[in-house]
């Protein structure tokens, strides 16, 4: 099944996205790769992915990124092309691309040149695997809340404590690591590290199963000796650079969730035509004509304000005057989520027994949806954040 792109003759986006879509969507259509292993699989999508190139959106164009000239840094609207289009295939795909772009995004903003030369060339090759690690047990939505420490000792770090819910954890290369460098200093005493995966004192085996399967895993940090260098960003800056990093990728989470709700909407397409009962099609009833209505409608609600929060924050950085997008990347993500939910749901419905049976595409994208609508800020966080910029406009 090919993705339609006809949404990239929107004012949003310019010709470079406009021949990117069709491309990726043509290349991922032949790529055939068995996920029965999700680890391995992952594996697998990072080296196909940066083979053929497509990891280059993750990174600048100085780091052997995509784009160059005119367009910014990291260009939103290509990562969310390239989300939706690879999500509308395969989500562990989406998956695999996105963590080299969240997992190396602080590094993109904030890495000295020593730090963007040892890993963003690798990201973008394919050749390293990152992975972003924030959360803890008693502080997902409350990031500021960490317990993890890291202090400093002989011109480098001791880091202590314990991530959770680490995407790529057990397999990646280095883990962008928030810890706490000042205890009572709440969200302004954090500093980011860029920690190896080969740190002693670094536990990163303990997997995790959850219901749509992909790498996860916490880290144990024990004792782990850092050299002076792998300190990201300014000392204790490192709250400020995780949201500035979740500002650009929110809004790629978006373009997923839109990915896998086109999905469903065209698996929901092509089954309500080809299902015959009572006589007819199950499209030729109303009651399936206005579930499609409704899906549609809601899948074009969230492209729209996916589209708006990638392109306002290109537009800011190719006129150099850099917007704080945050709020629209908030919506973005909050709706496209939401309403794929409900979208997958509903085509899922409408599949009947079939729509439950292992192995079916609505069955798998049911799965795969619902985690999205609580990593890198859960929905209740992107009310707050929304209703927070609201009350002080
Ligand atoms: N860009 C730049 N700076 C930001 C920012 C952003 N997007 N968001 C917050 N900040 C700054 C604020 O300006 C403030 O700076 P000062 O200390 O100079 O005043 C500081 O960071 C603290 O901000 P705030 O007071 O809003 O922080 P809170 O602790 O009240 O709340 C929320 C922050 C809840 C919004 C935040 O913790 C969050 O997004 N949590 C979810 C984290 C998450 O996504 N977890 C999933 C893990 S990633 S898979």
């Amino acid at each position: 099944m090919t993705p339609s792109t006809a949404h990239l003759a929107l004012p949003f986006f310019d010709d470079a996205h406009r021949k990117l879509g069709p491309r990726l969507a043509e290349w991922t259509g032949q790529q055939q790769i068995d996920e029965s292993d999700d680890r391995r699989a992952c594996r697998d999508w990072v080296r196909t992915l940066g083979n053929a190139g497509w990891l280059r959106y993750c990174v600048p164009a100085g780091a052997g990124g995509a784009l160059g000239g005119a367009l910014p840094r990291l260009d939103s609207r290509a990562l969310v092309i390239l989300r939706e289009t690879l999500a509308f295939h395969s989500p562990l795909a989406d998956f695999a691309l996105a963590m080299q772009g969240l997992g190396s995004g602080a590094i993109t903003l904030a890495g000295t040149p020593d730090q963007q030369r040892a890993y963003l060339p690798q990201v973008a090759s394919g050749q390293k695997i990152a992975a972003f690690a924030l959360s803890e047990s008693d502080a997902g939505s409350d990031a500021g809340a960490m317990a993890t420490r890291a202090v400093e000792a002989a011109g480098g770090w001791t880091v202590d404590g314990s991530k959770t819910w680490i995407s790529n954890g057990g397999i990646a290369d280095f883990y962008v690591t928030f810890a706490k460098t000042e205890s009572e200093a709440g969200t302004r005493g954090i500093t980011a590290f860029i920690i190896d995966a080969a740190a002693p004192g670094l536990d990163a085996s303990e997997h995790i199963a959850v219901m749509s399967p992909h790498p996860l895993a916490t880290l144990k940090f024990t004792n782990c000796q850092l050299a002076g260098s792998a300190r990201l960003g300014a000392l204790n800056g490192g709250f400020k650079l995780a949201m500035q990093t979740l500002d650009i990728f929110r809004a790629s989470v978006a373009g997923a969730a839109l990915g896998m709700a086109r999905r469903a909407l065209a698996e929901a397409v092509h089954h309500a035509r080809s299902r015959k009962m009572f006589g007819q099609t199950l499209a030729d009833f109303q009651l399936t004509q206005a579930k499609i209505g409704d899906m549609a409608a809601l899948v074009d609600a969230a492209a729209l304000l996916t589209y708006r929060a990638a392109w306002l924050r290109d537009e800011g950085e190719r006129l150099g005057t850099p917007v704080r997008v945050t709020a629209e990347a908030a919506m973005a993500k909050m709706a496209a989520t939401e309403n794929a939910q409900r979208v997958i749901d509903m085509a899922l419905q409408m599949h009947g027994g079939l729509g439950v049976k292992v192995g079916s595409k609505v069955e798998s994208l049911y799965r795969d949806i619902r985690s999205l609508r609580i990593y890198e800020g859960a929905t209740e966080v992107q009310q707050l954040i929304i209703g927070k910029a609201m009350l002080q406009s």
